[in-house]
Protein backbone atom coordinates (compact mmCIF):
# COMPACT_ATOMS: atom_id res chain seq x y z
CA UNK A 1 0.00 0.00 0.00
CA UNK A 2 1.46 3.40 -0.57
CA UNK A 3 1.55 6.44 1.47
CA UNK A 4 -1.48 7.89 -0.20
CA UNK A 5 -3.80 4.69 0.41
CA UNK A 6 -2.38 4.35 3.75
CA UNK A 7 -3.57 8.27 4.62
CA UNK A 8 -6.97 7.31 3.49
CA UNK A 9 -7.23 3.93 5.09
CA UNK A 10 -6.42 5.77 8.73
CA UNK A 11 -8.43 8.80 8.27
CA UNK A 12 -11.23 5.84 7.45
CA UNK A 13 -10.40 4.15 10.54
CA UNK A 14 -10.60 8.07 12.37
CA UNK A 15 -14.48 7.91 11.27
CA UNK A 16 -13.86 10.54 8.26
CA UNK A 17 -15.66 10.48 5.11
CA UNK A 18 -15.65 11.60 2.02
CA UNK A 19 -11.94 11.66 1.94
CA UNK A 20 -9.91 13.34 -1.18
CA UNK A 21 -6.71 14.68 -2.09
CA UNK A 22 -5.84 17.71 -4.11
CA UNK A 23 -3.07 19.73 -4.77
CA UNK A 24 -2.44 22.99 -3.21
CA UNK A 25 -2.75 24.65 -6.13
CA UNK A 26 -4.90 28.21 -6.28
CA UNK A 27 -8.95 28.39 -7.25
CA UNK A 28 -8.72 31.07 -9.64
CA UNK A 29 -12.29 31.04 -10.84
CA UNK A 30 -13.25 31.27 -7.07
CA UNK A 31 -10.89 34.00 -6.79
CA UNK A 32 -12.81 35.62 -9.11
CA UNK A 33 -16.28 34.75 -7.72
CA UNK A 34 -15.46 36.66 -4.49
CA UNK A 35 -14.01 39.53 -5.79
CA UNK A 36 -17.43 40.12 -8.14
CA UNK A 37 -19.36 39.37 -4.81
CA UNK A 38 -17.01 41.93 -2.79
CA UNK A 39 -17.38 44.34 -5.67
CA UNK A 40 -21.27 44.18 -5.65
CA UNK A 41 -21.47 44.80 -2.06
CA UNK A 42 -22.32 41.41 -0.98
CA UNK A 43 -19.40 40.18 1.14
CA UNK A 44 -18.93 36.55 2.46
CA UNK A 45 -19.87 36.91 6.56
CA UNK A 46 -17.40 35.79 8.94
CA UNK A 47 -14.82 35.39 6.95
CA UNK A 48 -11.93 37.38 5.50
CA UNK A 49 -12.11 39.73 2.79
CA UNK A 50 -8.88 39.01 1.09
CA UNK A 51 -10.04 36.80 -1.67
CA UNK A 52 -6.47 36.17 -2.94
CA UNK A 53 -5.68 34.83 0.57
CA UNK A 54 -9.09 32.47 0.72
CA UNK A 55 -8.18 30.69 -2.43
CA UNK A 56 -4.53 30.09 -2.35
CA UNK A 57 -3.44 27.84 0.31
CA UNK A 58 0.18 28.78 -0.27
CA UNK A 59 -0.58 32.31 1.07
CA UNK A 60 -1.78 30.81 4.12
CA UNK A 61 1.09 28.32 4.47
CA UNK A 62 3.82 28.66 2.00
CA UNK A 63 5.26 24.84 2.24
CA UNK A 64 1.95 23.42 0.72
CA UNK A 65 2.14 21.00 -1.77
CA UNK A 66 -0.57 18.60 -1.15
CA UNK A 67 -4.52 19.33 0.93
CA UNK A 68 -6.21 16.52 2.10
CA UNK A 69 -9.81 16.98 2.54
CA UNK A 70 -11.79 15.50 4.73
CA UNK A 71 -15.82 14.98 5.73
CA UNK A 72 -17.42 14.51 9.26
CA UNK A 73 -20.41 13.02 8.75
CA UNK A 74 -23.65 14.27 10.09
CA UNK A 75 -27.12 13.51 10.99
CA UNK A 76 -29.82 15.06 9.23
CA UNK A 77 -33.34 14.93 10.41
CA UNK A 78 -36.75 16.55 10.06
CA UNK A 79 -37.04 19.10 12.67
CA UNK A 80 -39.71 17.50 15.00
CA UNK A 81 -43.01 19.13 15.18
CA UNK A 82 -42.58 21.64 18.28
CA UNK A 83 -44.27 20.21 21.55
CA UNK A 84 -45.10 23.28 23.98
CA UNK A 85 -42.31 25.94 23.74
CA UNK A 86 -39.54 23.83 22.26
CA UNK A 87 -37.34 25.29 19.74
CA UNK A 88 -34.92 23.95 17.26
CA UNK A 89 -30.79 23.80 16.54
CA UNK A 90 -30.14 22.45 13.22
CA UNK A 91 -28.68 18.92 12.59
CA UNK A 92 -25.41 18.72 13.51
CA UNK A 93 -25.00 21.54 15.74
CA UNK A 94 -26.18 20.37 19.52
CA UNK A 95 -23.76 18.11 20.03
CA UNK A 96 -20.18 18.08 20.53
CA UNK A 97 -18.63 21.24 18.37
CA UNK A 98 -17.46 20.06 14.78
CA UNK A 99 -14.59 22.04 14.79
CA UNK A 100 -13.15 20.50 18.01
CA UNK A 101 -14.12 16.93 16.81
CA UNK A 102 -12.44 17.63 13.29
CA UNK A 103 -9.13 19.33 14.92
CA UNK A 104 -9.19 16.15 17.43
CA UNK A 105 -9.32 13.66 14.10
CA UNK A 106 -6.76 16.01 12.05
CA UNK A 107 -4.61 16.20 14.69
CA UNK A 108 -3.89 12.45 15.18
CA UNK A 109 -3.77 11.71 11.04
CA UNK A 110 -1.51 14.39 11.02
CA UNK A 111 1.06 12.69 13.75
CA UNK A 112 0.57 9.44 11.61
CA UNK A 113 1.38 11.20 8.73
CA UNK A 114 4.92 12.47 10.42
CA UNK A 115 5.02 9.14 11.77
CA UNK A 116 4.97 7.26 7.99
CA UNK A 117 6.93 9.98 6.15
CA UNK A 118 9.31 11.45 8.89
CA UNK A 119 9.97 14.52 6.71
CA UNK A 120 6.41 15.67 6.46
CA UNK A 121 5.20 18.78 7.85
CA UNK A 122 1.59 19.44 8.11
CA UNK A 123 -1.07 22.70 8.81
CA UNK A 124 -4.68 21.81 9.83
CA UNK A 125 -7.88 23.75 8.92
CA UNK A 126 -11.60 23.43 10.07
CA UNK A 127 -14.19 26.18 8.37
CA UNK A 128 -12.60 29.41 10.72
CA UNK A 129 -9.68 29.42 8.66
CA UNK A 130 -9.06 31.57 5.95
CA UNK A 131 -9.52 29.25 2.77
CA UNK A 132 -12.55 28.51 1.20
CA UNK A 133 -13.20 24.94 1.59
CA UNK A 134 -16.07 23.08 -0.81
CA UNK A 135 -14.38 24.44 -3.67
CA UNK A 136 -11.02 22.51 -2.50
CA UNK A 137 -13.46 19.19 -1.50
CA UNK A 138 -15.16 19.53 -4.90
CA UNK A 139 -11.45 19.31 -6.13
CA UNK A 140 -10.47 16.73 -4.27
CA UNK A 141 -13.67 14.53 -5.04
CA UNK A 142 -15.35 14.78 -1.95
CA UNK A 143 -18.74 15.54 -3.92
CA UNK A 144 -21.40 17.39 -6.30
CA UNK A 145 -22.31 20.72 -6.07
CA UNK A 146 -26.09 21.07 -4.47
CA UNK A 147 -28.27 24.03 -5.79
CA UNK A 148 -28.67 24.82 -2.23
CA UNK A 149 -24.35 25.72 -2.36
CA UNK A 150 -23.66 22.37 -0.28
CA UNK A 151 -21.51 19.82 -1.56
CA UNK A 152 -23.22 16.41 -1.37
CA UNK A 153 -22.04 13.18 -1.58
CA UNK A 154 -22.97 11.59 -5.33
CA UNK A 155 -24.90 8.58 -4.24
CA UNK A 156 -27.60 10.05 -1.46
CA UNK A 157 -25.21 9.64 1.87
CA UNK A 158 -25.46 11.61 5.07
CA UNK A 159 -24.30 15.34 4.92
CA UNK A 160 -20.56 16.11 6.23
CA UNK A 161 -18.72 18.88 7.58
CA UNK A 162 -15.39 19.56 6.44
CA UNK A 163 -12.03 20.44 7.26
CA UNK A 164 -8.11 19.82 5.43
CA UNK A 165 -5.00 19.01 6.14
CA UNK A 166 -2.39 20.77 4.11
CA UNK A 167 1.28 18.58 3.38
CA UNK A 168 4.47 19.81 2.23
CA UNK A 169 5.05 16.73 0.27
CA UNK A 170 3.34 15.65 -2.84
CA UNK A 171 0.80 13.18 -3.39
CA UNK A 172 -1.40 11.85 -6.43
CA UNK A 173 -4.39 14.05 -6.30
CA UNK A 174 -7.83 12.34 -7.19
CA UNK A 175 -10.25 13.36 -9.59
CA UNK A 176 -13.56 15.49 -9.31
CA UNK A 177 -16.96 13.48 -9.32
CA UNK A 178 -18.83 15.19 -12.19
CA UNK A 179 -20.12 18.67 -11.23
CA UNK A 180 -23.85 18.40 -10.28
CA UNK A 181 -26.93 17.08 -8.05
CA UNK A 182 -30.16 15.96 -9.59
CA UNK A 183 -31.29 19.74 -9.96
CA UNK A 184 -34.70 19.25 -8.93
CA UNK A 185 -34.77 21.98 -7.28
CA UNK A 186 -36.76 20.81 -4.27
CA UNK A 187 -34.00 22.53 -1.49
CA UNK A 188 -34.95 25.98 -3.47
CA UNK A 189 -38.81 25.44 -2.78
CA UNK A 190 -38.30 24.91 0.37
CA UNK A 191 -36.39 28.12 1.53
CA UNK A 192 -38.88 29.94 3.76
CA UNK A 193 -36.93 33.31 2.46
CA UNK A 194 -35.66 32.57 -0.85
CA UNK A 195 -32.11 32.60 0.11
CA UNK A 196 -31.23 30.55 -2.66
CA UNK A 197 -32.15 33.13 -5.22
CA UNK A 198 -30.98 30.95 -8.24
CA UNK A 199 -29.16 27.87 -8.18
CA UNK A 200 -25.42 27.41 -6.83
CA UNK A 201 -26.09 30.79 -5.05
CA UNK A 202 -27.03 31.74 -1.79
CA UNK A 203 -27.91 35.61 -0.27
CA UNK A 204 -25.93 35.41 3.35
CA UNK A 205 -28.23 38.33 4.19
CA UNK A 206 -31.64 36.90 4.05
CA UNK A 207 -30.43 32.88 5.21
CA UNK A 208 -31.89 32.09 8.26
CA UNK A 209 -29.04 30.32 9.37
CA UNK A 210 -26.70 33.69 8.77
CA UNK A 211 -29.81 35.65 10.53
CA UNK A 212 -29.90 33.07 13.82
CA UNK A 213 -26.10 34.11 14.19
CA UNK A 214 -25.90 37.46 13.59
CA UNK A 215 -25.48 39.75 16.70
CA UNK A 216 -28.13 42.58 17.55
CA UNK A 217 -31.51 42.31 16.18
CA UNK A 218 -32.88 40.13 13.43
CA UNK A 219 -34.83 42.78 11.05
CA UNK A 220 -38.25 41.97 11.50
CA UNK A 221 -39.28 40.93 8.05
CA UNK A 222 -37.36 38.14 8.87
CA UNK A 223 -38.43 37.42 12.42
CA UNK A 224 -41.69 35.30 11.78
CA UNK A 225 -40.02 33.34 9.18
CA UNK A 226 -37.50 32.19 11.95
CA UNK A 227 -40.14 29.88 13.52
CA UNK A 228 -38.78 28.40 16.45
CA UNK A 229 -35.29 28.10 15.17
CA UNK A 230 -32.62 29.00 17.75
CA UNK A 231 -29.18 27.71 16.46
CA UNK A 232 -29.25 27.59 12.66
CA UNK A 233 -30.91 26.18 9.41
CA UNK A 234 -30.91 23.12 7.76
CA UNK A 235 -34.29 23.32 5.63
CA UNK A 236 -32.48 23.05 2.38
CA UNK A 237 -30.53 20.04 3.44
CA UNK A 238 -33.57 18.09 5.11
CA UNK A 239 -35.46 18.83 1.46
CA UNK A 240 -32.76 17.11 -0.69
CA UNK A 241 -33.29 13.61 -1.81
CA UNK A 242 -29.68 13.38 -1.85
CA UNK A 243 -29.16 13.26 1.54
CA UNK A 244 -29.48 9.88 3.46
CA UNK A 245 -32.02 11.06 6.60
CA UNK A 246 -31.59 9.70 10.38
CA UNK A 247 -34.73 8.36 11.86
CA UNK A 248 -33.99 10.24 14.70
CA UNK A 249 -35.52 13.68 15.34
CA UNK A 250 -33.90 17.09 15.13
CA UNK A 251 -32.61 18.61 18.09
CA UNK A 252 -35.05 20.28 20.33
CA UNK A 253 -34.55 22.48 23.32
CA UNK A 254 -36.70 23.82 26.17
CA UNK A 255 -36.65 27.66 25.45
CA UNK A 256 -37.57 28.87 28.87
CA UNK A 257 -34.53 26.85 30.02
CA UNK A 258 -32.30 28.48 26.86
CA UNK A 259 -34.19 31.46 28.74
CA UNK A 260 -32.76 30.74 32.04
CA UNK A 261 -29.35 30.06 31.82
CA UNK A 262 -26.74 32.64 33.11
CA UNK A 263 -23.18 32.31 32.04
CA UNK A 264 -21.64 29.58 33.78
CA UNK A 265 -24.72 27.67 32.96
CA UNK A 266 -24.64 28.51 29.45
CA UNK A 267 -21.18 27.49 29.34
CA UNK A 268 -21.84 24.22 30.57
CA UNK A 269 -24.57 23.40 28.25
CA UNK A 270 -23.71 25.13 24.81
CA UNK A 271 -20.14 25.94 25.60
CA UNK A 272 -18.32 22.65 23.44
CA UNK A 273 -21.17 22.75 20.78
CA UNK A 274 -21.34 24.39 17.39
CA UNK A 275 -24.20 26.02 18.23
CA UNK A 276 -22.96 27.99 20.85
CA UNK A 277 -19.98 29.84 19.58
CA UNK A 278 -22.07 33.25 18.79
CA UNK A 279 -22.83 33.25 22.72
CA UNK A 280 -25.28 33.57 25.04
CA UNK A 281 -27.38 36.95 24.16
CA UNK A 282 -27.42 35.39 20.27
CA UNK A 283 -28.99 32.27 21.55
CA UNK A 284 -31.24 33.71 24.01
CA UNK A 285 -32.29 36.44 21.80
CA UNK A 286 -33.20 33.73 19.26
CA UNK A 287 -35.16 31.70 21.95
CA UNK A 288 -37.30 34.89 22.79
CA UNK A 289 -38.56 35.43 18.93
CA UNK A 290 -39.03 31.61 19.02
CA UNK A 291 -41.38 32.01 21.67
CA UNK A 292 -43.28 34.77 19.71
CA UNK A 293 -43.29 32.80 16.61
CA UNK A 294 -44.79 30.08 18.77
CA UNK A 295 -48.31 31.97 19.24
CA UNK A 296 -48.93 29.87 22.74
CA UNK A 297 -49.98 32.53 25.33
CA UNK A 298 -47.82 30.07 27.76
CA UNK A 299 -45.23 32.17 27.36
CA UNK A 300 -46.30 35.16 28.33
CA UNK A 301 -45.64 34.93 32.07
CA UNK A 302 -41.71 34.07 30.75
CA UNK A 303 -41.52 36.82 28.10
CA UNK A 304 -42.81 39.14 30.85
CA UNK A 305 -40.02 37.86 33.12
CA UNK A 306 -37.88 38.64 30.30
CA UNK A 307 -38.79 42.28 30.58
CA UNK A 308 -36.15 42.76 33.53
CA UNK A 309 -32.79 41.41 31.94
CA UNK A 310 -30.41 44.27 31.73
CA UNK A 311 -29.60 43.64 28.07
CA UNK A 312 -31.85 45.77 25.76
CA UNK A 313 -31.73 43.16 22.64
CA UNK A 314 -33.34 40.98 25.25
CA UNK A 315 -35.78 43.61 26.33
CA UNK A 316 -36.84 43.99 22.57
CA UNK A 317 -36.99 40.80 21.55
CA UNK A 318 -39.84 39.93 24.47
CA UNK A 319 -41.39 43.33 23.46
CA UNK A 320 -41.50 42.21 19.62
CA UNK A 321 -42.79 38.39 20.93
CA UNK A 322 -45.38 39.72 23.51
CA UNK A 323 -47.10 41.78 20.35
CA UNK A 324 -46.93 38.92 18.06
CA UNK A 325 -48.83 36.59 20.82
CA UNK A 326 -51.27 39.72 21.39
CA UNK A 327 -54.52 39.39 23.78
CA UNK A 328 -55.23 40.91 26.62
CA UNK A 329 -52.81 39.80 29.27
CA UNK A 330 -49.53 40.29 26.94
CA UNK A 331 -51.08 43.89 25.82
CA UNK A 332 -51.07 44.92 29.90
CA UNK A 333 -47.78 43.71 30.00
CA UNK A 334 -46.24 45.93 27.48
CA UNK A 335 -48.19 48.75 28.66
CA UNK A 336 -47.13 48.74 31.94
CA UNK A 337 -43.50 47.98 30.61
CA UNK A 338 -43.87 51.20 28.36
CA UNK A 339 -44.24 53.11 31.84
CA UNK A 340 -40.55 52.48 32.98
CA UNK A 341 -38.55 51.79 29.91
CA UNK A 342 -35.79 54.05 28.93
CA UNK A 343 -33.55 52.14 26.20
CA UNK A 344 -34.93 53.99 22.73
CA UNK A 345 -34.53 50.48 20.56
CA UNK A 346 -36.63 49.51 22.95
CA UNK A 347 -39.17 52.32 23.46
CA UNK A 348 -39.17 51.74 19.19
CA UNK A 349 -39.90 48.42 19.67
CA UNK A 350 -42.71 48.79 22.04
CA UNK A 351 -44.75 51.62 20.05
CA UNK A 352 -44.47 49.28 17.25
CA UNK A 353 -45.99 46.51 19.27
CA UNK A 354 -48.79 48.78 21.00
CA UNK A 355 -50.28 49.61 17.35
C1 LIG B 1 -19.63 32.05 5.45
C2 LIG B 1 -20.21 30.67 5.64
C3 LIG B 1 -21.59 30.58 5.81
C4 LIG B 1 -22.52 31.78 5.59
C5 LIG B 1 -22.68 32.01 4.08
C6 LIG B 1 -22.80 30.70 3.30
C7 LIG B 1 -22.55 30.79 1.80
N1 LIG B 1 -23.18 29.94 1.06
O1 LIG B 1 -21.79 31.57 1.31
C8 LIG B 1 -23.81 31.31 6.34
C9 LIG B 1 -23.79 31.84 7.75
C10 LIG B 1 -25.14 31.68 5.69
C11 LIG B 1 -23.59 29.79 6.38
C12 LIG B 1 -24.60 28.90 6.62
C13 LIG B 1 -24.43 27.53 6.68
N2 LIG B 1 -23.27 26.87 6.65
CO1 LIG B 1 -21.58 27.72 6.27
N3 LIG B 1 -19.88 28.37 5.94
C14 LIG B 1 -19.39 29.52 5.66
C15 LIG B 1 -17.87 29.48 5.43
C16 LIG B 1 -17.16 29.98 6.70
C17 LIG B 1 -17.40 30.27 4.21
C18 LIG B 1 -18.25 30.02 2.96
C19 LIG B 1 -17.87 30.89 1.79
O2 LIG B 1 -16.76 31.34 1.68
N4 LIG B 1 -18.84 31.10 0.90
C20 LIG B 1 -18.61 31.84 -0.30
C21 LIG B 1 -19.26 31.11 -1.45
C22 LIG B 1 -19.10 31.92 -2.72
O3 LIG B 1 -18.55 29.88 -1.56
P1 LIG B 1 -19.11 28.44 -1.10
O4 LIG B 1 -20.39 28.63 -0.40
O5 LIG B 1 -18.05 27.69 -0.35
O6 LIG B 1 -19.29 27.62 -2.46
C23 LIG B 1 -19.89 28.25 -3.55
C24 LIG B 1 -18.93 28.49 -4.63
O7 LIG B 1 -17.79 27.82 -4.35
C25 LIG B 1 -19.66 28.02 -5.89
N5 LIG B 1 -18.81 27.27 -6.78
C26 LIG B 1 -17.48 27.29 -6.80
N6 LIG B 1 -17.03 26.57 -7.81
C27 LIG B 1 -18.08 26.06 -8.43
C28 LIG B 1 -18.15 25.25 -9.54
C29 LIG B 1 -19.39 24.83 -9.99
C30 LIG B 1 -19.45 23.96 -11.16
C31 LIG B 1 -20.57 25.28 -9.33
C32 LIG B 1 -21.89 24.88 -9.79
C33 LIG B 1 -20.47 26.11 -8.19
C34 LIG B 1 -19.22 26.50 -7.79
O8 LIG B 1 -20.74 27.24 -5.47
C35 LIG B 1 -20.96 27.39 -4.11
C36 LIG B 1 -22.28 28.03 -3.85
O9 LIG B 1 -22.32 29.37 -4.19
C37 LIG B 1 -17.64 27.94 5.19
C38 LIG B 1 -16.30 27.38 5.68
C39 LIG B 1 -15.16 27.83 4.79
N7 LIG B 1 -14.11 28.34 5.41
O10 LIG B 1 -15.23 27.72 3.58
C40 LIG B 1 -18.83 27.30 5.94
C41 LIG B 1 -19.53 26.06 5.33
C42 LIG B 1 -19.72 26.30 3.86
N8 LIG B 1 -20.83 26.03 6.00
C43 LIG B 1 -21.23 24.86 6.25
C44 LIG B 1 -22.47 24.58 6.88
C45 LIG B 1 -22.67 23.16 7.37
C46 LIG B 1 -23.45 25.58 7.04
C47 LIG B 1 -24.88 25.44 7.60
C48 LIG B 1 -25.58 24.12 7.37
C49 LIG B 1 -24.85 25.76 9.12
C50 LIG B 1 -26.24 25.58 9.76
N9 LIG B 1 -26.53 24.39 10.24
O11 LIG B 1 -27.02 26.50 9.81
C51 LIG B 1 -25.59 26.60 6.87
C52 LIG B 1 -26.13 26.16 5.50
C53 LIG B 1 -26.49 27.24 4.52
C54 LIG B 1 -26.31 26.82 3.06
N10 LIG B 1 -27.40 26.53 2.36
O12 LIG B 1 -25.18 26.74 2.61
C55 LIG B 1 -20.26 23.79 5.78
C56 LIG B 1 -20.75 23.14 4.46
C57 LIG B 1 -20.46 21.64 4.36
C58 LIG B 1 -20.86 21.09 3.01
N11 LIG B 1 -20.83 19.76 2.93
O13 LIG B 1 -21.15 21.78 2.06
C59 LIG B 1 -18.95 24.63 5.66
C60 LIG B 1 -17.97 24.13 4.60
C61 LIG B 1 -18.30 24.60 7.08
C62 LIG B 1 -17.55 23.32 7.35
N12 LIG B 1 -16.25 23.37 7.58
O14 LIG B 1 -18.13 22.24 7.36
N13 LIG B 1 -22.32 29.47 6.14
S1 LIG C 1 -30.16 27.35 5.42
FE1 LIG C 1 -32.39 27.80 5.53
S2 LIG C 1 -32.64 29.97 5.01
FE2 LIG C 1 -30.52 29.35 4.45
S3 LIG C 1 -30.69 28.81 2.30
FE3 LIG C 1 -31.03 26.90 3.41
S4 LIG C 1 -33.28 26.79 3.75
FE4 LIG C 1 -32.78 28.87 3.11
S1 LIG D 1 -32.80 19.38 -3.51
FE1 LIG D 1 -32.45 18.78 -5.65
S2 LIG D 1 -31.60 20.67 -6.58
FE2 LIG D 1 -31.42 20.91 -4.37
S3 LIG D 1 -29.35 20.19 -3.86
FE3 LIG D 1 -30.75 18.44 -3.61
S4 LIG D 1 -30.73 17.36 -5.55
FE4 LIG D 1 -29.87 19.40 -5.91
Amino acid sequence: MGLKERIVEKAGELGLSPVGVTEARPLPAEREMLSALERAGEPIPFTPADAALRTDPRRVWPEARTIIMVGLPFAVASPPEPRGLTGYLASGTEGPDYHLVLREKLTALDAFIRAEAPKSACYSFVDTGPLIERPLAWRAGLGVWGENTFLLSPKGGPAFFLGGLMLNIPLEPDEPRGNFCLRCGRCRAACPTGAISRPFHLQPGSCLSYLTQIKGEVPHAFRPLLGNRVYGCDTCLVACPLVRKSPRAGAEVDLSEVLSLNRAGFLARFGRTAAGWRGRTVLQRNAAYALGNLGDPAAVPILTGLLNDPRPVLRAAAVWSLGRIGGVAARQVLERHRERETDEEVRKELALALT
